[in-house]
């Protein structure tokens, strides 16, 4: 994995831990980072041997500061389209990658490092943590999801206050607003163990649950209901389901194949 040089790989257990290792400007997102980030999502161990991924930075002061400034001052339009797109198809990614992807969050996560924590299935912030959309005082706005998945998960009004202040948060505030699960000492160790204890879960059942909730939580609740019947149903014609429930019966621990 040392093919890589702007995100740092190491599995933990069955936990993926990839880190944005460019720690002299606080882990902010260049063009590389995005290109690895999208490279290393791609791996086919993931859904196998990895059962979820654990995204942080390197260090104790960011998880990132934001997209590369310095990269950003001479961009044109049709850069900035590039560049925020290449964002966007990372963010999607995370989103239909079939395990948990849990972002630990130390220090700051501004910007598009916020928007990066965002598109993970939820957030772990250790105390050192702060939030922010500071984009206005740039310029511009978010381009990478915050406008949007920030509105969905703290509400319209909260993400608005965030994104027109370009104020910044704390981890309590940010834990109050509904942005982050928990707040941990360690938010890279918990997140590990969150993914140990999913990892002893039917592969075929998380991989259906994070799939159901995220596509509904864009449907109308009638179709997001349905889609949620279909998937349910469809369970039953895997090995995990008669495992899952004849462990259950029989009083002892699922060995789970993701069959
Ligand atoms: N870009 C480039 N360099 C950065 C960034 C950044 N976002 N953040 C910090 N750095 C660099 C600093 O320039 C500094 O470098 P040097 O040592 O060479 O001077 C180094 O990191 C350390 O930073 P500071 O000295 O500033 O550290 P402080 O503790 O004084 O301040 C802050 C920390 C408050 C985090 C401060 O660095 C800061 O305000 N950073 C910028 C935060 C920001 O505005 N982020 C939003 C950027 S815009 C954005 O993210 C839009 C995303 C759009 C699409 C993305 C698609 C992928």
């Amino acid at each position: 994995m040392s093919r890589f040089e702007t995100i740092q790989i190491e599995d933990r257990g069955p936990a993926r831990v990839i880190a944005v290792n460019r720690p002299k400007v606080l882990n902010a997102l260049s063009p590389e980072v995005v290109a690895e980030l999208s490279h290393a999502l791609e791996a086919p161990e993931i859904g196998r041997s990895v059962s979820g991924l654990v995204l942080t930075g390197t260090g104790d002061k960011a998880f990132v500061a934001g997209a590369d400034i310095s990269r950003m001052v001479d961009m044109t339009e049709d850069d900035a389209l590039l560049f925020a797109s290449q964002g966007h198809a990372v963010g999607d990614m995370l989103g239909r990658l079939p395990v948990p992807v849990i972002a630990a969050v130390q220090g700051f996560a501004l910007g598009g490092g916020c928007e990066l924590a965002l598109a993970c299935d939820f957030i772990y912030a250790s105390p050192n943590a702060k939030f922010g959309q500071p984009e206005v005082k740039l310029g511009v706005i978010p381009g990478f999801g915050g406008t949007q998945r920030l509105a969905r998960r703290v509400g319209v009004a909260a993400a608005l206050e965030l994104c027109v202040t370009g104020a910044t948060i704390d981890a309590t505030e940010a834990y109050r607003l509904g942005l982050v699960n928990r707040v941990v000492d360690d938010a890279c160790a918990a997140a590990v163990a969150t993914i140990e204890k999913v990892s002893a879960m039917g592969p075929l059942a998380v991989a259906a649950a994070k799939d159901v909730i995220h596509r509904g939580a864009e449907l109308p609740l009638d179709a997001a209901n349905q889609s949620e019947i279909e998937a349910f149903a469809a369970l039953f014609r895997t090995e995990d389901q008669r495992e899952g429930m004849q462990a259950f019966v029989a009083k002892r621990r699922a060995q789970f194949g993701g069959k």
